[in-house]
């Protein structure tokens, strides 16, 4: 398994939308592998492959937070939201393409999500709480969206200005 180096926002791979995945094959197992290695490492509880500049429709999960509890690993190939509650929360978001930056999101607080395992089979299930935040977050960059792209824009200019230092800052080390 490979740590593989995350983008930074700002980078054009971050704004574009992936490609569904139409092969399953030992490749892509070890695709799955290297995210969720790069997730657990950086530390984050979700990433999506064009985080690692992979433009494909794939995203590994763990929202398991607790010391001592069992991880629960997810990889979902081609998700897509088929339902979602009225009712909305608000979570403080990050993002590690945005590291140390973090701000107030509101989104659906239940989603229902179907998706494909590494097997290629179709797989559905609600989430909720923390998992659902992560989730739409992780689809969301799927879609080339990012969380700033919630806020006002004075806010998200703020944010991009911070990480275009950030990135001058890590070419010149
Ligand atoms: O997609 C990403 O950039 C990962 C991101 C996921 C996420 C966080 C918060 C709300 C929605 C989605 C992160 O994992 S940021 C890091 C983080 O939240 C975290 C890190 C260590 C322990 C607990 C949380
Ligand atoms: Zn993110």
């Amino acid at each position: 398994m490979t740590i593989r180096p995350i983008l930074i926002h700002p980078d054009p791979r971050l704004k574009k939308p992936a490609d569904p995945i139409a092969t399953f094959d030992d490749a892509l197992r070890v695709l799955a592998d290297d995210m969720l290695e790069t997730m657990y490492d950086a530390p984050g509880i979700g990433l999506a492959a064009p985080q690692i500049g992979v433009m494909q429709r794939i995203l590994v999960m763990d929202c398991v937070k607790e010391e001592g509890e069992e991880p629960q690993p997810m990889v979902l190939i081609n998700p897509r939201v088929t339902w979602e509650s009225e009712a909305r929360n608000v979570y403080e978001e990050g993002c590690l393409s945005i590291p140390d930056q973090y701000a107030e999101v509101e989104r659906p607080s239940e989603v229902k999500v179907s998706w494909q395992d590494l097997s290629g089979a179709t797989q559905e299930q609600a989430f909720d709480g923390l998992w659902a935040t992560c989730v739409q977050h992780e689809i969301d960059h799927l879609d080339g969206k990012l969380f700033i792209d919630y806020l006002k824009p004075l806010k998200r200019q703020m944010i991009t200005r911070k990480m275009q230092k950030l990135k001058r800052e890590r070419a010149r080390a």
